[in-house]
């Protein structure tokens, strides 16, 4: 049998595939396959993406900046135009502009956002030591006021995704726009999806805890597995530096719930993105690259 059916790492065959591949030269049918190995090829080259998604002033940032340890991103410039931000495990400092399409990035030896920007990445990646990033790597959707550019960029990181998280602001939850830019993501992506319900802090809210969380659950129990009651300045008292330090304070706050949730998505979604690029390799990578070998090789 073909060893390329029997790899148990699919990694390197996609990335093979992909670098060897151009895309324009391709059909249109061959382009969703060279899709689908780009996107499986980023979500399995490091632990899975968790996106953090919702419209503007949800408590996306906030979240982000809770679970990575550190105001990494300086909100001066997130009213400017950028890209998605991606944490993940390792030592603060050097910042890398990368592209979906490619595996080599642009390093940055300090945060120099506008330089990042200036390069015109797909995404901004940084690092910070959390611990929870050494299981999950986080992407944060940038503060924007145009919704439209919003949802584009959502779009595109939502591509290469495994888990959403969806923050929706308890004041005025679920409206009809957010369920409406929620529809258009990924399908396999709303399956791993957990709504987030921030403000859950604030008096008026706390009143109407209950109703708030029955009328949630009405209008999108069925659309997430799960329905979180979050209040970040508590979560904020309960953990530094991305560790927690008051495990009490941390589940009334909501904080245990959903890193539960996520980190169970996420290896649900793990195991899915291991069997579909299995898939993808044996029925249309493996086929592909063999004819490649052999016309290199030439004529018999
Ligand atoms: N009281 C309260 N304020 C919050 C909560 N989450 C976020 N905020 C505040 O809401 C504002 C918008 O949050 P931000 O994270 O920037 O939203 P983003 O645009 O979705 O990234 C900020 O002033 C946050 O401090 C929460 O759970 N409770
Ligand atoms: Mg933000």
């Amino acid at each position: 049998m073909n060893r390329m059916l029997t790899s148990p790492d699919p990694l390197p065959i996609l990335d093979r595939f992909v670098t060897q591949t151009e895309r324009d030269d391709l059909r249109s049918d061959e382009r969703r396959i060279y899709d689908r190995a780009l996107s499986l090829r980023s979500r399995l080259s490091g632990p899975p993406r968790v996106l953090i998604a919702g419209e503007f002033s949800a408590g996306k940032s906030t979240l982000a900046n809770l679970m990575v340890g550190a105001d990494l991103i300086p909100t001066s410039v997130l009213a400017n135009h950028i890209p998605p931000v991606e944490f993940s495990h390792g030592e603060v400092g050097q910042a890398h502009a990368a592209w979906w399409d490619t595996r080599v990035d642009v390093t940055f030896d300090t945060l120099d956002f506008a330089g990042l920007t200036a390069v015109e990445p797909d995404y901004i990646r940084l690092n910070a030591p959390s611990p929870f990033l050494e299981k999950i790597r986080l992407a944060d959707t940038p503060g924007t006021s145009d919704p439209a550019t919003l949802v584009d960029l959502m779009q595109s990181v939502a591509r290469h995704s495994d888990v959403m998280i969806w923050c929706t602001n308890a004041v005025q939850s679920w409206k009809e726009s957010e369920r409406r830019t929620w529809s258009e993501l990924p399908e396999r992506l709303r399956q791993h999806s957990v709504l987030v319900v921030t403000h859950m802090d604030l008096p008026a809210i706390r009143k109407g805890r209950q109703r708030v969380l029955d009328r949630l659950n009405r209008l999108a129990g069925d659309d997430f597995t799960q329905i979180i009651p979050f209040s970040a300045p508590d979560a904020g008292r309960a953990i530094s530096a991305g560790v927690v330090t008051d495990t009490e304070q941390w589940r009334n706050s909501g904080g245990e719930a959903l890193v539960d949730q996520v980190l169970a998505l996420a290896l649900a979604a793990r195991k899915d993105a291991n069997e579909l690029a299995g898939r993808l390799i044996q029925n249309y990578i493996a086929p592909s690259l063999a004819s490649a070998l052999s016309e290199d090789a030439g004529p018999a």
